[in-house]
């Protein structure tokens, strides 16, 4: 079985009928995936190389440097870090760009919608805030910009953590400075000849990732907020089948939030709603594949078509008239697989261009002209459409989205001490983030799922982020009702707020939320994060932001589970620190779990463990 989504598993017959390669087929291709790859065992960071070491040698192999596959794996995971980091906070950097034109003036059709979150963002920044709000945003733009390539001092975020795991990082040398010179800096160390030591590089590794969490992604979430509103409850639909027979399908597929906000914006346009009925649609629906539904999801309701794993299939319905992405998570494939079928892929950034797409530029200075411009491309695309070829194969599940940190504030009545309380009880037992992409080598959607499903029924609330929210709103558990799949403790909770046991935070970068929470928990228990009754999970992670957001999870204090092996099992050494070493040094841990039901009964030891400790 190739995924849980039923309507998925149907369109791949659909691909696979019509001689259309996804990504489950080019995987099967690939395999035996590069065992050297697989271990984190080779290298190419300089041309003495490439080198790769023989995990059955005799001897302790070295690379023509003498690098020992400890260096190597270490680097390796030292780059792909960096990477992940990089993209987070690159997005973050455009947020911040955007409100600085918004604040200006500069940016047509984006405004200071959360004055209350600037102000109070604003505040943290040692910025006046009796004044106008464009003062205030540019101000505070201008401001965070200095996040990005400080030289010195630390970024402003991390006073948010307890004062515990700030010693914590202090003592080890990794309270994060500017987020670009983090980054720099791993690229540097990873440089052939520089940093030879594994630990001191993982540490490296951990620094850079928390530039990332309390950095990056903590700017990107709340600056987002702040321009597009703070999210709060908000009910939606779910699957492939949100895409409409009668109707212009556009969906949004990618992260940042400035253009699918200004799409969904100018699909409200009446010209545009009159010109689609012209061309003989009931309508323009617009709906959303991976971050970027998220977000459009979390502040408007927009309704999600799917999550990663979902892209290829969404074109195999014949009823995507564009696809419209920005950066990150778009599989290259998109291209080809559109030429079978009526859909543009339409490109926007300058950073991600695609063979084959139409690429129509995206600048927020225009940016309500050029989603209109986008949107009559996909109108004019309608009429294409090969009516025969179409096959919508399910009906959408309901979900309730918009469960920011202040939302779930609001929800308490004001404060934490309700949920504090039920915690305090046992009630609820604990929190566990589960997070994260698909990722064909495992069954599409199942591990999200079977972990989640699990977790509740033990008692433990689910905060959830990414496509891992997607996989499991498509179940139907991101709904008031299903409180009714959890224990008695959390069903009890639940159905007193009214709130799903599975809480919809948002995007990737919003697990800055689940930070939040976390530190605020903590720092109203006078504890480290690393003593609460709290865990992560990636059950089905691929990306390198994943492993820049697992690296920052646990320097942050929280145990995490990866439910796919990264490629560390090269070095005993490397391998020993995260997943037992890091326990001593950062108090958090990772343990690697491919079978969601062990996954989870890790996480529920845990918890157990944690709620011992504090003493309840
Ligand atoms: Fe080989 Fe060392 Fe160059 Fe890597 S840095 S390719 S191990 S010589
Ligand atoms: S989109 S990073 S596949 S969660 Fe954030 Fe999904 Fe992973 Fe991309």
């Amino acid at each position: 079985m190739k995924s849980i989504d039923k309507s998925v598993n149907k369109l791949i017959d659909k691909a696979e009928n019509e001689g259309i390669e996804l990504a489950w087929d080019r995987l099967e291709k690939q395999e035996p995936q590069c065992g050297f790859g697989l271990l984190g065992i080779c290298c190419r960071n300089c041309n003495m190389g490439p080198c790769r070491i023989n995990p059955f040698g005799d001897e302790p192999q070295k690379g023509v440097c003498g690098a020992t596959a400890d260096i190597i794996v270490a680097r390796n995971l030292g780059r792909m870090i960096a990477a992940g980091a990089a993209a987070h906070s690159d997005h973050g950097r455009d947020i911040v760009h955007t409100l600085l034109l918004a604040s200006e003036g500069k940016a047509q059709g984006y405004e200071v919608k959360d004055e209350v979150k600037l102000k109070s963002i604003a505040s943290e920044f040692g910025i006046d805030t009796n004044r106008d709000k464009n003062d205030i945003a540019k101000d505070l733009a201008k401001a965070v910009m200095q996040e990005f390539g400080m030289e010195k001092g630390e970024i402003q975020f991390i006073e948010r953590a307890p004062a515990k795991r700030k010693e914590i990082w202090k003592g080890l040398g990794i309270l994060p400075r500017g987020i670009d010179r983090e980054i720099v800096e791993m690229m540097h160390r990873t440089h052939i000849g520089v940093d030879n030591e594994h630990a001191n590089i993982i540490l490296h590794g951990l620094r850079t990732s928390l530039s990332d969490g309390w950095g990056g992604s903590m700017i990107a979430t709340e600056l987002s907020d702040i321009l597009f509103g703070t999210p709060q409850p908000v009910k939606s639909q779910v699957n492939l089948g949100v895409l409409k027979e009668d109707a212009v399908n556009i969906i949004v597929h990618g992260h940042e939030p400035t253009l699918s906000e200004m799409i969904v914006l100018a699909s409200k346009d009446s010209d545009l709603i009159d010109l689609a009925k012209k061309k003989g649609a009931s309508g323009i629906s617009i709906s959303g594949i991976c971050c970027t539904a998220n977000e459009i999801l979390m502040r408007q309701g927009i309704p999600v078509a799917g999550n990663f794993l979902d892209q290829e299939v969404a074109i195999i319905t014949g009823a995507v008239d564009a696809m419209v992405v920005d950066v990150q998570c778009i599989m290259p494939s998109l291209t080809e697989i559109a030429k079978c079928y009526h859909t543009e892929i339409i490109s926007t950034s300058p950073k991600a261009k695609f063979s084959g797409a139409h690429h129509i530029e995206f600048h927020e200075e225009k940016g309500l002209d050029i989603a209109k411009e986008i949107i009559k491309k996909a109108i004019d695309n309608f009429p294409k459409r090969n009516k025969e070829k179409v096959s919508i194969p399910d009906k959408p599940v309901e979900l309730y989205a918009g469960f920011s940190v202040e939302a779930i504030v609001g929800a308490l009545g004001g404060k934490l001490d309700p949920l504090l309380d039920a915690i305090k009880a046992g009630q609820i037992k604990g929190i566990a983030a589960v997070v994260g992409c698909n990722n064909p080598k495992v069954t599409h959607d199942l591990c999200h799922v079977e972990l989640t499903k699990k977790l509740i029924e033990n008692d433990i609330l689910v905060v959830e982020t990414g496509c891992s929210a997607i996989a499991n709103a498509k179940v139907g558990l991101l709904v008031p009702e299903a409180a009714d799949k959890a224990g008695d403790g959390l069903k009890a909770v639940c159905e007193a707020l009214g709130i799903p046991p599975v809480l919809h935070m948002g995007s990737c970068v919003d697990i800055s939320r689940i930070l939040v929470v976390a530190a605020a928990i903590a720092n109203a228990l006078g504890v480290d994060i690393s003593d609460l009754p709290v865990a992560g999970a990636a059950p089905e992670w691929m990306s390198e932001k994943a492993v820049s957001i697992g690296a920052y999870v646990i320097a942050s204090g929280v145990f995490t589970v990866l439910g796919t092996v990264p490629p560390v099992l090269g070095s005993a050494e490397v391998a020993g620190l995260l997943t037992s070493g890091a326990e001593g040094i950062i108090g958090a841990k990772f343990a690697v779990e491919m079978d969601p039901i062990k996954g989870a009964n890790l996480i529920i030891d845990h918890i157990e463990a944690k709620r011992k400790g504090l003493g309840l």
